[in-house]
C-alpha cells in the first residue's frame, strides 16, 4: 500500500489552514496542524474534522500547540513529524492591526520563517521537506502598472506587506543556497464564509445578514474607493497543493484578473437582500441610504482609514494556469452570494 504523505501545516485554525487541511485530508494526506494556546477556544472553522481520539490510528489530523515564533517548539515539531510538505499559513495577516503592532507582525511574519526554514535545511540529509510560503499581493504596493504579475516588483506599503516580504526573499534564498524545494505561493485577496470577521468582505456579508435577519445598525467602514482583486479562498487552497506537486519549485500568482471597489462590493452585498443603495456626500460625509427608505445604510468612519493604503490591486495567473492548470471559477457575485447567505443560515437563529 502506497504511504501516506504527511502535511504540517501552521496557522491551522485560519481561513487557508481549515480549507486546505480539508483539502489535504481528501487528497489522503495525514495532516498535522500547529495551533496557538489561546484563552477562548479557536478551533470553530476545524471541529468538523478533529476527531479527540489521538492513539487512532485511523485519526488522520492532528493538532499540536505551538507557535512559529518559538525555534524550540517548531524544531521539535518538524523533526517529530518528519513532513513531506510544510505550509506556512501563521500570519499576522490583518494589514490595518500590522500599523499597530509591526514588531509582532514581523516576528511571526518574518522571523517565523526563518524558524521553520532552518530545521528543514538542518533536516534535509535525512529527509528532503517541501515548504511553502504564504506570500501576498501586498508585497506589491501602490504600482503604475495595471496588471501585477511575477516580475513585478515590490514596493510594500504596511509593515505587513514589509514583513511578507522579507519571508519571501528568506523562502527564494534557502532554495537558492542549499536546495530546498521551497516556493511562495503569491495570492491576490481570497475570501470566503470561513473569512475572519474584521476583513472587509465578511465584515460586509455578516452586517448584510444580520440586517435582512432584522438588526438595525448602520455599517461602518473606512476607504470606499481601492480596489482589489477577490477569490475563493477554496480554489486558492488547492493551488497552493498544485505548487507544491510541480516538477519545479515556482513562486506564482493566484488571482482572477478582475479588480472591484470596496463600495461595489458593498453595493452588490445589499442587493442580495433586495436593498438598492444610493449614494450621498463626499469624502467622511460620504453615505449610502436604501434608494427606496431613506434609512441610512452606510457611513464612513475614520477609525477604519490605513496610516497608508494600496489603492489598487489586480493580478495576472496566466502562469499558475500554463504551469498547473489552475484557474479560478468563481466570480465575485458567487462569492459575495454564498458569504451573505452562510451568515444569514449561521444567525438566523439570533435576536436582533
Ligand atoms: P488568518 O485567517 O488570519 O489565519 C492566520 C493563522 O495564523 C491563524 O491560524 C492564527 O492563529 C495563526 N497564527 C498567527 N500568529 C501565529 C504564530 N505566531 N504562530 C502560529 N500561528 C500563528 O489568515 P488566512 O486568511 O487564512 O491567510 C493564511 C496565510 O495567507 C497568512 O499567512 C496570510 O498572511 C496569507 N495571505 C492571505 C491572503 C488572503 O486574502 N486571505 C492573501 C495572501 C496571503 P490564531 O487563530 O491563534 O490567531
Ligand atoms: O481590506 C478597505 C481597506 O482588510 C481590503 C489580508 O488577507 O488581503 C488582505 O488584506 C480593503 C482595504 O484586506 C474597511 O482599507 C474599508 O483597502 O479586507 P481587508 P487587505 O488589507 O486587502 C491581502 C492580500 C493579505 O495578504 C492580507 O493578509 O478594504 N476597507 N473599510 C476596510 N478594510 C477593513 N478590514 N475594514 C473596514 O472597515
Amino acid at each position: 500500500m502506497k504511504k501516506k504523505k504527511i502535511a504540517l501545516i501552521t496557522g491551522i485554525t485560519g481561513q487557508d489552514g481549515a480549507y486546505l487541511a480539508k483539502f489535504l485530508l481528501k487528497k489522503n494526506y495525514k495532516v498535522f496542524g500547529i495551533k496557538r494556546r489561546t484563552s477562548t477556544i479557536n478551533t470553530s472553522r476545524i471541529d468538523d474534522i478533529y476527531q479527540e481520539d489521538t492513539s487512532n490510528k485511523k485519526n488522520n489530523f492532528i493538532l499540536k500547540y505551538g507557535d512559529v515564533t518559538d525555534p524550540a517548539n517548531i524544531n521539535s515539531l518538524i523533526n517529530e513529524i518528519l513532513p513531506d510538505e510544510v505550509y506556512n499559513l501563521a500570519a499576522q495577516s490583518h494589514v490595518q492591526v500590522s500599523f499597530a503592532t509591526p514588531l509582532y507582525t514581523s516576528m511571526t511574519n518574518s522571523l517565523g520563517v526563518i524558524n521553520i526554514l532552518e530545521s528543514i535545511k538542518e533536516l534535509r540529509s535525512k529527509k528532503k521537506i517541501k515548504f511553502y510560503q504564504a506570500s501576498t499581493s501586498e508585497m506589491f504596493g501602490n504600482h503604475t502598472q495595471k496588471i501585477l504579475n511575477e516580475k513585478s516588483n515590490f514596493k510594500p506599503v504596511s509593515p505587513y506587506g514589509s514583513s511578507k516580504v522579507f519571508a519571501y526573499w528568506l523562502t527564494k534564498n534557502y532554495r537558492d543556497s542549499y536546495d530546498i524545494f521551497a516556493v511562495n505561493g503569491i495570492l491576490f485577496n481570497h475570501e470566503s464564509p470561513l473569512r475572519g470577521e474584521t476583513f472587509i468582505s465578511r465584515k460586509v456579508s455578516i452586517h448584510v445578514a444580520k440586517k435582512f435577519l432584522g438588526e438595525k445598525k448602520i455599517l461602518r467602514i473606512g476607504n470606499l474607493y481601492s480596489k482589489r482583486d477577490w477569490g475563493h479562498a477554496e480554489e486558492y487552497v488547492e493551488g497552493m497543493w498544485k505548487m507544491m506537486q510541480h516538477k519545479e519549485p515556482q513562486d506564482l500568482i493566484l488571482a482572477t484578473n478582475k479588480s472591484y471597489t470596496v463600495k461595489e462590493f458593498i453595493e452588490r452585498a445589499f442587493k442580495e437582500i433586495n436593498i438598492k443603495l444610493k449614494w450621498v456626500g463626499k469624502g467622511l460625509k460620504e453615505k449610502a441610504v436604501n434608494s427606496k427608505t431613506g434609512e441610512i445604510c452606510v457611513m464612513v468612519d475614520e477609525k477604519y482609514y490605513r496610516p497608508n493604503e494600496l489603492h489598487y490591486l489586480k493580478g495576472n495567473p496566466q502562469k499558475a494556469f500554463k504551469n498547473l492548470k489552475w484557474k479560478p471559477k468563481i466570480n465575485f457575485n458567487t462569492l459575495i452570494k454564498e458569504m451573505v447567505h452562510s451568515d444569514i443560515a449561521k444567525f438566523e437563529n439570533d435576536k436582533f
